[in-house]
């Protein structure tokens, strides 16, 4: 049997790989998980929600129930006040940033941006969701105060990004930039443990999610590529938790593709906490990610903290296909006489 690594040696451990680390960055990953753990044990006591008390209510002891995204929002904030190194955070489920209150003498060079619980409508029904986190460095004058500006940074400026899955297992997957690791929860222990090193994933699969309850809402070039896929006899899932869908084409391969529709013309997924941290994710996988203007997800100009867009990820040699049928059927739709 090999040696058990947890989550915290794992990322000291890292740590020394960077010689002129500090050990701020390993202080928020540490907070980072130490949330999820909570987040995770409220998680499994969803299906008792009968017995524990609806939200809005108040539960048998007189507790009042909260949401449960709005309790993973509020154990993020707090867990991630513990290090005093994450100055600011944005959150799906905050309007504006949140300001962190500083330690004394510290100046918190890290600002951190997640949806604390992606997915959640499945939360009711027993159904995996994850929380995806992005954390980037501050620019400017650390001694002002933090601006919503300041978020405004292009997925490549990502310091580190991961995100936790509440599945089956709870398995927490991150990245700073050196590859993938994943670390399973073992709840005897309540430890997150080493059990995918250097997650690699796979060039191409057999796996395409996408809601296709929407197919005559998307673009023609996009339903074609659906067609597509149909006609290659990948098998279509889709979990409605990008998180959870993500992760199968991480182990599985496969493409996940989030296009516009008439109701969302931007896409529906927001790109600082969800569409950029998870490409990251893939992309130091060895996947691809772009949008689907067909440019790479990781360069796209940030205009507004809850911008969405739209994204096509997964294993490399599929999301090229997909730019490719995209580009061969717009120029059709341009130019319908000339093909
Ligand atoms: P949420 O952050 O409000 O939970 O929404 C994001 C989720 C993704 O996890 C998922 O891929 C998508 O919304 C599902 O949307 P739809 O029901 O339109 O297919
Ligand atoms: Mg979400």
């Amino acid at each position: 049997m090999d040696r058990i690594i947890t989550l915290d040696e794992f990322i000291i451990k890292r740590q020394r790989d960077f010689p002129y680390a500090t050990g701020e960055l390993t202080s928020l990953l540490r907070d980072i998980g130490v949330a999820a753990k909570i987040i995770n044990r409220e998680v499994n006591k969803a299906g008792l929600v009968n017995i524990l008390g609806v939200e809005g209510s108040s539960n048998v002891s007189g507790d009042d129930v909260q949401k449960l995204d709005i309790y993973a929002n509020e154990k993020l904030i707090e867990c991630l006040k513990n290090s005093g190194e994450c100055a600011a955070i944005a959150s799906e489920e905050d309007q504006d940033i949140v300001l962190l209150p500083g330690i004394e003498s510290k100046e918190a060079k890290y600002l951190v941006a997640f949806d604390p619980l992606d997915g959640s409508s499945n939360i009711d029904v027993n159904v995996s969701v994850g929380t995806i986190f992005g954390i980037y460095r501050r620019q400017g004058d650390l001694n002002e105060e933090v601006t919503a500006d300041d978020f405004l940074q292009k997925g490549d400026a990502l310091v580190a990004a991961g995100y936790v899955l509440y599945g089956t297992s709870t398995i927490l997957v991150y990245t700073t930039g050196r590859g993938v690791n994943g670390f399973t929860l073992d709840p005897s222990i309540g430890e997150f443990c080493l059990s995918h090193r250097d997650i690699k994933i796979p060039e191409r699969g057999n796996y395409y999610s996408v809601n296709q309850g929407y197919y005559l809402k998307f673009d023609v070039e996009m339903r074609r590529y659906i067609d597509y896929c149909s006609d290659m006899n990948y098998r279509l899932r889709y979990i409605g938790s990008m998180v959870s869908d993500i992760h199968r084409i991480m182990f599985q391969g496969g493409i996940f593709l989030y296009p516009n529709t008439r109701k969302f013309p931007q896409g529906k997924l927001r790109l600082l906490y969800e569409c950029n941290p998870m490409s990251m994710i893939v992309e130091q996988a060895g996947g691809k990610s772009v949008n689907c203007q067909l440019q790479r997800i990781l360069d796209t100009e940030l205009h507004e903290l809850h911008q969405r867009s739209t994204i096509a990820v997964g294993s490399p040699a599929m999301v090229d296909d997909m730019v490719e049928f995209v580009q061969k059927y717009s120029a059709i739709t341009a130019h319908p006489g000339k093909n």
